[in-house]
C-alpha cells in the first residue's frame, strides 16, 4: 500500500516551526529548501552533488519541461526522478507563473491560457488539466494548483478578479489531481498586498482542501518590508498543521524572515544564478568573485564553510576561473551558495527546535554588518 504524504510538526518557536514532511521518496526537513532544477538539471551540478549540500527536495518546473523535452517522452523513460537520476523527493510548479514570465503571445481565459514556447515558437495550451497531467506523467511527488500570479503593482480589482480566477482553477486542479496516494497536491494563495483579498483566498482553498498550502503572488517585485507585511498575517489564515510554502523566495534575510513568520518551504534560483554570475552567499553578507581585489588573495571565500570550493581553492583561484570563463567556475560557487543554503535551512531548523530562534536571527544579522568580506 502506498503512504500518503504526511507533515509532522517537532517543533515550534514563535511563529516559526520546524519538522518533517514524510514521502515515499523521503523525508524532507523542515524548514527546507528546494533547489532549482528548471530543466531536469539543478544547472552545473551533478545530482549526486546537490544532495550532498543537504538537499532533500528539488523544484522542478511543468512549462520548461512540457516544451523541452516533452511530459509523455519523460513518462515513457520512466518518469523525472529517474530521467535525471534524482531519486529524492520533486516539487513541480505548475507552469501559469512561468508562462506569463517566458512565454510569447499568452492568451489568458477562463479556460486556462494559449502561448507561444520561447524555445521555438510553437503553440501550446496549459489549463488546470493538463497541468495535472504533465505533473503525472513527471511523477512529481508533489504537485502545484495551476494558478496566475497577477505583476504587482494592480488595481484592488485587478487582483480580486486574477485571484478568484486562480480558485477556480484551484477546483479544477483538485478534481483533475483525484485521488493519488502517495502524492500531495498544495493549493496556491494569492491575493496580492491586500488583507482582505488573501483571507478569501485563504478560506478558499482550505474549502477545497489541499496537502500543503502556497503563498504565491510574493516577490514580485514589491520589495521585502511590503513582502513581510502580508507574511505578518497571510500564514495565519492557513491550517497550523499543513505545510506552507512560500514560492520564489529568496534571499538569506528574506529566508530567515519569512521561517520567523511560519513558512516551512521555499525556493529559488538565486543560490545557483548567482553562482554562475560570480556571485557567493556566505554567512558575513555576498562576495562578488569577479572583484580584482580577489585576484591575489590565498584565502578561501569563507573559512568556516565545509564545501569543495572553500576547502581546496583560494578566492584567488575562483576569481582566475570566473575571469577565464571556465566551466568549474560556476560549478564551484553553485555549489558553496547552495551548502551555505542548505547549513542556513539546518541551523534554522535546530534553532526552532532548541527554542533559540530568536537569538538565531540577531546573530544572523550582526554576523552580516562586519562589513567588507
Ligand atoms: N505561483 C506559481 N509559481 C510561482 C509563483 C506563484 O505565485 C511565484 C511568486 N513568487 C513564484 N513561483 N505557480
Ligand atoms: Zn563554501
Amino acid at each position: 500500500m502506498t503512504r500518503r504524504i504526511t507533515f509532522e510538526k517537532l517543533g515550534t518557536d514563535g511563529k516559526a516551526r520546524t519538522g518533517v514532511i514524510r514521502t515515499t521518496r523521503g523525508d524532507i526537513r523542515t524548514p527546507a529548501f528546494m533547489p532549482v532544477g528548471t530543466a531536469a538539471t539543478v544547472k552545473a551540478m551533478m545530482p549526486e552533488s546537490v544532495a550532498e549540500t543537504g538537499a532533500d527536495i528539488l523544484l522542478g518546473n511543468t512549462y520548461h519541461l512540457m516544451l523541452r523535452p516533452g511530459a509523455e517522452r519523460i513518462a515513457q523513460l520512466g518518469g523525472l526522478h529517474r530521467f535525471m537520476n534524482w531519486e529524492r523527493p520533486i516539487l513541480t510548479d505548475s507552469g501559469g507563473f512561468q508562462v506569463m514570465s517566458l512565454a510569447d503571445l499568452r492568451k489568458l481565459t477562463e479556460k486556462g491560457v494559449t502561448f507561444k514556447s520561447h524555445i521555438d515558437g510553437s503553440r501550446h495550451e496549459l489549463t488546470p488539466e493538463r497541468s495535472m497531467e504533465i505533473q503525472r506523467l513527471l511523477g512529481s511527488d508533489i504537485v502545484m494548483c495551476f494558478d496566475e500570479c497577477p505583476a504587482l503593482p494592480a488595481t484592488d480589482q485587478a487582483v480580486a478578479e486574477s485571484m478568484r480566477l486562480s480558485m477556480r482553477w484551484a477546483e479544477r486542479s483538485k478534481d483533475a489531481f483525484g485521488d493519488r496516494p502517495g502524492h500531495a497536491l498544495f493549493g496556491i494563495m494569492q491575493g496580492g498586498v491586500t488583507p482582505d483579498l488573501r483571507e478569501e483566498s485563504a478560506e478558499a482553498l482550505v474549502d477545497i482542501g489541499f496537502d500543503g498550502y502556497a503563498v504565491g503572488g510574493l516577490a514580485v517585485g514589491e520589495g521585502q518590508e511590503a513582502m513581510f507585511g502580508v507574511l505578518d498575517y497571510a500564514p495565519g489564515f492557513l491550517p497550523q498543521d499543513k505545510p506552507r510554502y512560500l514560492m520564489g523566495v529568496g534571499k538569506p534575510d528574506d529566508i530567515v524572515g519569512a521561517v520567523a513568520r511560519g513558512i516551512d518551504m521555499m525556493d529559488c534560483v538565486l543560490p545557483s544564478r548567482s553562482g554562475r554570475t560570480g556571485q557567493a552567499w556566505t554567512r558575513r553578507g555576498q562576495v562578488n568573485i569577479k572583484n580584482a581585489r580577489h585576484a591575489d588573495d590565498p584565502r578561501p571565500l569563507d573559512e568556516a564553510c565545509t564545501c569543495p570550493a572553500c576547502r581546496n581553492y583560494s578566492r584567488a583561484y575562483l576569481h582566475h576561473v570566473f575571469r577565464a570563463q571556465e566551466m568549474i567556475s560556476g560549478m564551484l560557487l553553485t555549489w558553496h551558495n547552495l551548502h551555505y543554503y542548505q547549513e542556513l535551512m539546518q541551523s534554522m531548523r535546530e534553532a526552532i527546535a532548541a527554542g533559540t530562534f530568536g537569538a538565531f536571527q540577531s546573530d544572523f544579522h550582526a554576523q552580516r554588518s562586519e562589513g567588507d568580506i
